[in-house]
């Protein structure tokens, strides 16, 4: 028989591609959102999975709400991917996104407890939980040092999966996924802001990019295979918690560079410091500048993932790495905004 999965936050980018996934698994997807006067589908849309997947109204605060929803749909699997998921807004609302991203994973795995403890449980936990990290590359085992309200908030999410595995048995794993992007990425990441700014530079259509520390490092990778991960692990035949990652790293600085280099521009970079800019090395013209507005009280310098388990144990991988990553987003940045012309 088709087997159900309820997604939260089907409406992210990870939403989205999982859904797509598990269609093609032949499960019946249950997508929950949480209502606004106006809610976004432009994923769902984009990827032409709206019209398969069971929408249904769900907030993580609220847990009522959520043990509803579970008793009505009755899912095998449930993936918990709804969080405030922005570190930069965590800082400015640090008791909202504990509410969402920490109390909201009580919330789901009290309901799991009380309808159904059978239900099999993703958490989506985060390579930001290594933050000021202590070993290099950080591993299932390294331990935690996190730098912002919402690896904090993560943190507690991830150890309270663990503890409702160990407490009540509940099949749940833990997915601790480093940076992963994709054309679906919200606009307010660092990598999707580029994308999309360069696409619009080359085509006349916005004069800079403003940006803040470019000298972080990220391990990127793709959504589209990060989501495979996430559905592996609740294939297997006991719960574990795994990293998926790339285990190649690169600056926000690279990112800019090979963005402007698909499109045909060459940066070149002058001054130091909040005074750094990048210019187009045939025309002098300045295309990037720093915004200290856009810098963290608390800053993750790099990350880089180990993901030996992942691929020992569910067989997992990364295919698309990082140039083949930022030409798929510049490019259907440029297809996007060529269209809306
Ligand atoms: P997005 O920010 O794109 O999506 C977050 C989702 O959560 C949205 O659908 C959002 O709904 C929903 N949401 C927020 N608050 C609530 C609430 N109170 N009740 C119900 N739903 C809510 O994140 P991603 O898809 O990129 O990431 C998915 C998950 O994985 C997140 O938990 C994120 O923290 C985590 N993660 C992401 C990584 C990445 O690189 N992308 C890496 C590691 C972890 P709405 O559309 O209404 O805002
Ligand atoms: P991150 O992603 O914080 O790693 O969290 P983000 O893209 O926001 O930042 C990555 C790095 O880029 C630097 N940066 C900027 N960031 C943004 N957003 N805007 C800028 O203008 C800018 N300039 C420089 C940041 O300082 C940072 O160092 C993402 C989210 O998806 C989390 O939910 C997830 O858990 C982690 O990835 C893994």
């Amino acid at each position: 028989m088709a087997k159900t999965a309820f997604i939260t936050g089907v409406t992210g980018q990870d939403g989205a591609y999982l859904s797509e996934l598990l269609f093609t698994k032949g499960y019946r997807v249950f997508g929950g959102y949480r209502r606004t006067s106006s809610p976004n589908f432009w994923r769902l849309d984009e990827l032409n999975v709206r019209n398969d997947i069971e929408l249904v109204e769900v907030d993580i605060l609220d847990t009522g709400n959520l043990i509803r929803a579970f008793e009505k749909t009755k899912p095998d699997e449930v993936y918990n991917l709804a969080a405030q998921s922005f570190v930069a807004v965590s800082f400015e609302k640090p008791v909202l996104t504990g509410e969402i991203t920490a109390i909201g994973v009580t919330r789901v795995l009290e309901a799991i407890r009380i309808v159904n403890p059978k239900i099999k449980f993703y958490q989506a936990s985060s390579s930001e939980m290594f933050g000021k990290v202590r070993e290099i590359p950080q591993r299932e085992s390294t331990p935690f040092y996190p730098r912002s309200p919402y690896a904090t908030a993560k943190l507690y999410g991830h150890w309270l999966t663990i503890n409702y595995r160990e407490s009540y048995s509940i099949f749940g794993c833990s997915g601790i996924l480093f940076n992963h992007e994709s054309p679906l990425r919200g606009i307010e990441f660092v990598t999707r802001k580029v994308s999309d700014a360069v696409a619009r530079i080359k085509l006349g259509r916005q004069d800079y990019l403003e940006i803040g520390n470019m000298d972080a490092k990220r391990d990127w990778g793709y959504a589209k295979e990060f989501v495979e991960g996430m559905w592996l692990m609740l294939q297997r035949p006991e719960p574990n918690d795994y990293v998926l990652a790339t285990n190649e790293n690169h600056s926000v600085r690279e990112f800019i560079e090979h963005a402007f280099t698909y499109t045909g521009i060459s940066v070149q970079w002058k001054g130091t410091g909040v005074n750094e800019t990048g210019v187009d090395s045939k025309s002098g013209k300045t295309l990037v500048k720093i915004n200290p507005k856009f810098f963290r009280p608390g800053e993750v310098d790099q990350l880089l993932g180990d993901y030996t388990l992942a691929k020992k144990e569910l067989g997992w991988e990364p295919r698309v790495m990082f140039k083949e990553l930022v030409e798929i987003m510049v490019q259907r940045d440029l297809e996007r905004i060529q269209r809306s012309s």
